[in-house]
């Protein structure tokens, strides 16, 4: 589903597992600031909001979208969390560093998720304008931040132990 159709930030708290026993890691994109900031703050809140305790969130920044799979596995091993969100935003310009970056940032975290025991988050917007991506990280569609943190939560739970129901 397009996200345009979606706010990026709904979701059921009753189906949302409970993050007080969880540790995690957040490794957050400089490149396009203002947005990833924003990302981070809806992860923040809705981490916090399930429970998790701030001193066991563990955030690196690294420069662009393309070292989050270098920053994403640096936590892992320096921190030992049960999940790793990744949040970064990468928009189309002129040239096809775009495609190149989206597909370094989706093939070095989807590795991650196959070469390490814990969850790896894809918390990457990737728009055609800045628009676009100040929609969705707190605009009108929502925050993807949010997103991934719901995604991290239930990812967790799934390696972690039975479901609630
Ligand atoms: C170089 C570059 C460009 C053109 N655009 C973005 C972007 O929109 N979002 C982003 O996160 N990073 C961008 N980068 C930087 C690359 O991710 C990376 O940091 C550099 O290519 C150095 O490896």
């Amino acid at each position: 589903m397009a996200s345009s159709l979606k706010n990026l930030s709904d979701h059921d708290p009753a189906a949302i597992p409970d993050g007080t026993q969880l540790r995690v890691g957040i490794v957050v994109a400089e490149w396009n600031e203002a947005v990833t900031a924003s990302l981070l703050e809806g992860a923040l809140k809705t981490l916090k909001r399930y429970g998790v305790k701030e001193d066991q969130i563990h955030i690196r920044t690294v420069p662009g979208t393309f070292e989050l799979t270098y920053g994403a596995r640096f936590i892992a091993n320096q921190y030992s969390p049960d999940v790793v969100i990744c949040l970064g935003c990468v928009i189309q310009g002129e040239t096809r560093h775009f495609d190149f970056i989206c597909q370094g940032v989706t093939e070095g975290i989807t590795r991650l998720n196959l070469d390490y025991e814990i969850p790896f988050i894809f918390g990457v917007l990737t728009t055609e304008t800045l628009q676009q991506a100040v929609d969705r990280s707190g605009g009108k569609y929502g925050n993807k931040g949010d997103e991934a943190a719901v995604t991290a939560l239930k990812m967790a739970a799934l390696r972690k132990g039975p479901s609630k129901s």
